[in-house]
């Protein structure tokens, strides 16, 4: 039976960067995020003698084109995954889009592996717990472990060597605070440098990942009480903090590794603007040069207005709070 499943994205308020073991993909620290509603994609798998593309290989359609070879080659390394765990040994076809508005140059594999986790799982019969989920996606990319689940999201790095307890677990559902993500769309196109690879590069060359890591416990602690308490001052605060530590630490490596561009300080300008006049506003930004702002749901057109307004921003996305990944059929 084909399974299907579309998860949202989410967006981390205290960053993951870095891992404690590239192989079995375990940060090296936690993170904390938001998952949001109908903006992650949307993927389906079967497992099915005619389903491959060619000997041995998966068939991997992305917005109905073949994936080119890199994403393929990723894709059907997370299947053997699954089909070593199912005790299957059926070839697979994929099929995934992006619920992301196109040319947004915000597809994310953390919405992506979250869906292949549980689209391919239940696809090869298996039935298993958020936590394994979570597990297994991570697997696919350290990110997707946290859309496993909705709302506010807490990703632990773990101890245990095998990566057992490198889990996601959900701190507050998507209902529990009516808060809005904003995306300022700054530019089009790839990214200057993956993140996988920016990390490792990070890791190795910059002299500021030791206090980048040692700086992320508290953090956690602290977006942990501002969620518990509601308190949006608190964690927003230390959103931005948790952003530009991690950027400053990319942009020590040799050589730097730099995702801003003009637009993106204007954007945060026009936030740090916002609240001198008193909107309770606050931004991140991840491995890519897009600005996104925490606000509640209450203040989110006043935010749009000024920073859709701002120069060099093309575009303006408002998000909710989503619910964690499911199957379409069993919502
Ligand atoms: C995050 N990012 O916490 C951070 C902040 C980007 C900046 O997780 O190597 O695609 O596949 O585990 O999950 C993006 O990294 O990296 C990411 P891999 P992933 O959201």
């Amino acid at each position: 039976m084909p399974s299907s499943a579309a998860p949202g994205t989410n967006i981390a308020l205290v960053k993951y960067w870095g891992k404690r073991d590239p192989v079995l993909n375990l940060p090296a620290a936690g993170s904390l995020s938001l998952t949001l509603a109908d903006f992650g994609c949307e993927t389906t798998v079967r497992f099915a003698p005619d389903a491959a593309a060619a000997e041995g290989c998966d068939r991997v359609l992305f917005g109905g084109e073949p994936a080119d070879s890199h994403f393929a080659g990723r894709v059907q390394r997370f299947l053997d995954r699954v089909r070593d765990r199912a005790g299957i040994n059926l070839p697979a076809e994929v099929v995934t889009r992006n619920t992301v508005p196109t040319a947004a140059g915000l597809a994310s594999s953390a919405a992506g592996f979250a869906a292949l986790a549980l689209a391919a799982s239940r696809a090869a019969g298996l039935r298993l717990l958020p936590t394994e989920l979570s597990a297994l996606a991570r697997q696919g990319s350290g990110s997707a472990a946290r859309s496993i689940f909705g709302g506010f999201v807490e990703m632990s790095a773990g101890t245990r060597a095998d990566g057992s307890d490198a889990v996601a677990r959900q701190l507050a559902d998507e209902s529990a605070w009516d808060v809005r993500l904003g995306v300022a769309i700054t530019a089009a196109g790839e990214k200057a440098i993956g993140s996988t690879a920016a990390m490792d590069a990070t890791a190795r060359t910059s002299p500021y990942y030791p206090a980048w890591l040692a700086s992320v416990p508290g953090d956690l602690d602290e977006a942990r009480a501002a969620i518990r308490d509601r308190d949006l001052v608190r964690l927003g605060t230390v959103a931005e903090r948790s952003a530009t530590r991690m950027h400053a630490c990319a942009l020590a490596a040799d050589p730097h590794i730099l995702y801003w561009n003009p637009a993106t300080l204007a954007a945060i300008a026009t936030v740090k603007e916002l609240r001198r006049g008193g909107t309770a506003v606050y931004f991140t930004v991840d491995a890519g040069p897009h600005v996104k702002v925490l606000c509640a749901a209450a203040d989110v057109l006043r935010v749009e207005a000024a920073l859709a307004a701002t120069p060099g921003v093309v575009r303006f996305l408002v998000l909710a709070p989503g619910p964690g990944a499911h199957l379409k059929n069993e919502v």
